[in-house]
């Protein structure tokens, strides 16, 4: 079971209540509740690049587990994010204005789920294996 390959949006809860946690006003909001994106994810040991591709934006990630990095987010904040593992769970603990926690979670070979927390909002996004 790995979390290396590409993954397809497929169901999402509570993401416009996540976009408005973190400041992301209507106009993005809209887009962003539209928009199915891809993940491609690659690992080399403890280094991770996140791809996200979408009709909307392509960002990339990369990180060492471990090593505070500075992420610039898909909505434009720059935070200062720690990446850990906790078993079959990747964690992002987004250091900003305001603070954020990202999980990804290997359900099994063809699911990951996502949740994403900020300011007591718990967003949960499933992906599957494409
Ligand atoms: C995801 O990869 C969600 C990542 C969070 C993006 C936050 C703001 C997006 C605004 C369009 O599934």
């Amino acid at each position: 079971m790995s979390f290396s390959g590409m993954w397809k949006l497929v169901e999402s809860d509570k993401f416009d209540d996540y976009m408005k946690a973190i400041g992301v006003g209507l106009a993005l909001r809209t887009i962003g509740n539209k928009t199915k994106p891809s993940q491609e994810i690659i690992i080399d040991g403890d280094n991770y690049t996140i791809k996200t591709i979408s009709t909307f934006k392509n960002t990339e990630i990369k990180f060492t587990l471990g090593t505070e990095f500075d992420e610039k987010t898909i909505d434009g904040r720059n935070v200062k994010t720690t990446p850990t593992k906790d078993g079959n769970k990747i964690v992002l603990h987004q250091k900003g204005d305001p603070d954020s926690i990202i999980t990804r979670e290997l359900v099994d070979d063809n699911t990951m789920k996502m949740v994403l927390t900020c300011k007591g909002v718990v967003c949960t996004r499933v992906y599957k294996k494409e």
